[in-house]
């Protein structure tokens, strides 16, 4: 159960019993002070992914959708082998615009294989099992909500055939390097030999390029930041006032570190439930990061995890690299 509003109740018990009001007052009690962007996917954080997914700067989607698209039978063949029944976990499916492509594809060539869409928010996953069979009959789904490993170890619980996990759309940019290889490792721990890791990484380009995508002019990724803060004021029971936190995105092109940061106007305090935070002017709470790389750091990723590099898709502008991994 993911729904993490908090009842009357469970607002007055320790707060032991809320993993999201425990990483907020973690978070925002640091030095300097942080917020988790994995809980950036509210159902208005969904809302505005999905703007943002559209907007003109936003390319990543763009470019793996053009993968997808361009590269189907070529990505569908190498997840289908040698044509034994397959389990196709999607770890953060999202809307699931991009596997479509795969799904209607493996569909079409009656590959035997079930779809596990696994994600952090409520709200995708049942629109997933509820939409998905209507647009792709035939389909068959089992979503998972929930976090990544406990839905990857609940996969392996309910059936042993062979694994294609897909991990798409840069999500493993959102961890720092060392996390994101410690990340890889633990997806191989989670799988046998033979089984498969399809993985979409965003990679270094003109810096500008990439800068644009985090600060886009309509101001939907600055929405899309101090939205968490609003839900944070809805479901935590805080009085955030948003129009004293300004969005500040950067980009490193030397480590490829894209960072967010909201940052503090004024002095001020911000009470949550019954903690109380102090801000002063110009301090910071780091939100997120995007982190690009080249293709040899993928490449050395891969190898750091026991995973061997076996396919590498690109689009025409080779800003985004879907890549074929294997156990
Ligand atoms: C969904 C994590 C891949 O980091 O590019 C988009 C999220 N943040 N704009 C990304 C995001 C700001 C996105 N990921």
């Amino acid at each position: 159960n993911m729904d993490t509003t908090l009842t009357n109740a469970e607002l007055s018990k320790p707060s032991k019993t809320n993993q999201f009001y425990d990483d907020v007052i973690t978070g925002l009690s640091a030095t300097p002070k942080y917020l988790n962007s994995k809980y950036f996917y509210d159902a208005n954080g969904d809302k505005l992914f999905q703007d943002l997914m559209n907007c003109e700067e936003y390319y990543p989607t763009n470019c793996e959708l053009e993968i997808f698209a361009e590269k189907t039978a070529d990505i569908c063949n190498a997840i289908i082998g040698d044509g034994d029944a397959f389990d196709l976990i999607e770890l953060g499916a999202g809307d699931a615009t991009k596997s479509s492509y795969l799904l209607k594809y493996l569909l079409e060539h009656e590959a035997n294989f079930t779809y596990l869409p696994i994600d952090i928010s409520s709200n995708v996953i049942s629109y997933l099992n509820i939409t998905l069979p209507v647009t792709l009959p035939g389909l068959q789904i089992t979503g998972l909500n929930g976090e990544y490993f406990d839905m990857l170890t609940q996969a392996a619980s309910i059936s042993n055939k062979r694994k294609v996990v897909m991990f798409l759309g840069s999500n493993i940019g959102n961890m720092p390097v060392n996390d994101a290889e410690r990340f890889c490792l633990e997806v191989r721990n989670h799988l046998s030999a033979g089984d498969m890791l399809l993985i979409g990484i965003d990679l270094k380009k003109n810096p500008k390029t990439v800068l644009a995508a985090y600060n886009d002019k309509e101001g939907i990724t600055k929405r899309f930041n101090l939205n968490l803060l609003e839900r944070i004021n809805r479901e935590l029971n805080a009085d955030f006032d948003l129009s004293q936190f300004e969005h500040y995105p950067t980009y490193d092109p030397e480590t490829g570190a894209c960072k967010s940061y909201l940052i503090s106007l004024i002095d001020q305090k911000v009470n949550i439930n019954s903690k109380t935070i102090n801000f002063l002017k110009d301090e910071y709470i780091f939100m997120e990061i995007s982190q690009k790389f080249t293709v040899s750091q993928t490449e050395q990723m891969a190898e750091k995890a026991s995973f061997k590099a076996v396919n590498a898709f690109y689009d025409s502008k080779k800003w985004f690299l879907d890549a074929i991994w294997q156990a």
